[in-house]
């Protein structure tokens, strides 16, 4: 099962798929006809997470899928499922998992990302059969050149009289289409 299918999602779906693994996936912005080129079935969330023996989310983290999986969503999955966050920390709630897999309805976890980095006191440090790993996704030499590209074809496009695209703290548009929205 995948929850999201962007860039990394797709990657993760073509490497699924030469392990012969059958493919249930939720993206609401997914067309069916990109379903069927990439070969998988998509399904509403709740298939996924009532029908997926592995479970591995590939969202951004916004205030929707913050938490997007928590106590509610794993009650309704296999017993034994195993779960996958090396997307963002957060999108799956830090103590429902730890639970899951204290209790068994997990039978393992891989994380990567956490809501708090590095992940000091984090619960899921604590528990058996979660793998851990320090957010190694960033880490790479080819991340590390993907993140310093970004960042310089931000600064170029706004010293052009762009905008920025992926400020945290100031929106995407232009001060005058602003101004049109402001109350
Ligand atoms: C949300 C998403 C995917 C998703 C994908 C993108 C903003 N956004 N949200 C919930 N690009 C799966 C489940």
């Amino acid at each position: 099962g995948i929850v999201g299918l962007g860039r990394v999602g797709a990657e993760v779906a073509s490497r699924m798929k030469s392990f012969g693994m059958q493919i249930l996936a939720y993206d609401p912005f997914v067309t069916e006809e990109k379903a069927q080129h990439m070969g998988l079935t998509l399904a509403p969330l709740e298939t996924v997470l009532r029908e997926a023996d592995f479970i591995t989310v590939h969202t951004p983290l916004t205030n929707e899928t913050r938490n997007l999986i928590d106590e509610d969503e794993f009650k309704i999955m296999k017993d034994g499922v195993r779960i996958v966050n090396c997307a963002r920390g957060g999108i799956i709630n830090e103590a429902a998992l730890a639970r899951a897999v204290a209790e068994g309805k997990v039978a393992g976890a891989a994380v990567d990302v956490f809501t708090k980095e590095p992940p000091t006191g984090n619960p899921l440090l604590e528990q058996n059969g979660i793998i851990a790993t320090p957010h190694l996704g960033a880490s790479t030499a080819e991340a590390q050149i993907n993140v310093a590209l970004a960042v310089a074809d931000q600064i170029l496009a706004i010293a052009r009289g762009g905008l920025p695209t992926n400020a945290i703290n100031m929106p995407a548009i232009s001060p005058e289409a602003l101004a049109v929205m402001e109350p």
